[in-house]
């Protein structure tokens, strides 16, 4: 692919937006590709958590400036709901996805990383819903994963004011779960990736599947959770994960 790259080490995968001279800004062959290497993520049995980041000094800067330029009311429609396709196979995986942010995460950068299951940010990271500078709103999920992530309050400051916050920022506001040194971001990204592969990979799938709906179950939420909870309790994992800890070693988990 073109621009972007995949890795994969062990049970760990790694997504690189690879288009640094127009940093990293997701035009349709970027998110075409980054589709591509979600599902190829997504339907590799090896591959347990999933990190994505970008090239250079960019995460990604937003949706391509230039592109969005061209649309009309119907194609703009298209684009979103495509973008929005692509995200949520990203939050409905059954797989953990870090976003690795590095640099800039603007626009549609913001919303793919709050389509991660977990933010690890450098120093120098950069956020930001600058929509409004262009007369456009958010179209790939701010609006809603930002509200559920943050609240109203921070999703109308930062949507409504365009305003790009630091990376200590973004982790006093619950956006960001962990600032690293930057020099050190892909090694702090793999070693909670390879923390995250160690577990029970149905456990990790139905937590974050049942975490997911917690805003939209209301009550019936808790009935949701007993039932998963139930298919984790009758998991051969579960056999393995109790065994393992009384022979005091390390499990070896199936995902089933
Ligand atoms: N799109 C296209 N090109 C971009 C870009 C972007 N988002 N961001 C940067 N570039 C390009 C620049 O034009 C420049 O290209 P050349 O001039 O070299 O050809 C190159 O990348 C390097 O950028 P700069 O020269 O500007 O670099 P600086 O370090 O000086 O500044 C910056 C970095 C991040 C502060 C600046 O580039 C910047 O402000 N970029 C724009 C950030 C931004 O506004 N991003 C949000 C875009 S809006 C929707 C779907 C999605 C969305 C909305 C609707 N529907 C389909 C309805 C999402 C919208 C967005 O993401």
């Amino acid at each position: 692919m073109r621009f972007v790259e995949v890795e994969k080490r062990d049970n760990i995968g790694i997504i690189r937006i690879n288009r640094p001279d127009k940093l990293n800004a997701l035009a349709p062959e970027v998110l075409e590709e980054l589709e591509i290497a979600v599902d190829d993520m997504n339907d590799d049995p090896q591959v347990r958590a999933i990190i994505i980041t970008g090239t250079g000094k960019a995460f990604v800067a937003g949706a391509d400036i230039k592109y969005i330029g061209t649309l009309d009311e119907e194609e703009g429609y298209r684009m979103a709901q495509f973008g929005q396709r692509v995200f949520s196979k990203i939050e409905n995986s059954p797989k953990v996805y870090i976003a690795a942010v590095n640099g800039y995460a603007l626009g549609g950068g913001s919303e793919l990383a709050l389509a991660c299951d977990i933010i690890v940010a450098s120093e120098n990271a950069i956020f930001g819903q600058p929509e409004v500078d262009l007369g456009i709103m958010p179209g790939w999920g701010a609006t809603q994963r930002m509200t559920r992530k943050l609240g109203q309050g921070w999703a109308k400051y930062l949507i409504l004011t365009g305003e790009r916050i630091g990376a200590q920022k973004a982790y006093e506001i619950g956006m960001v779960q962990k600032v690293v040194n930057h020099d050190n971001l892909m090694d702090e990204a793999i070693n909670l990736a390879q923390i995250l592969a160690s577990k029970g990979p149905l456990a990790l799938a139905l937590s974050k599947e049942a975490i997911n709906r917690a805003f939209q179950l209301g009550d019936f939420g808790f009935e949701y959770e007993a039932r998963l909870f139930g298919r984790t309790v009758g998991s051969e994992d579960k056999n393995e994960g109790v065994k393992a800890f009384f022979e005091k070693r390390k499990p070896n988990f199936k995902g089933r």
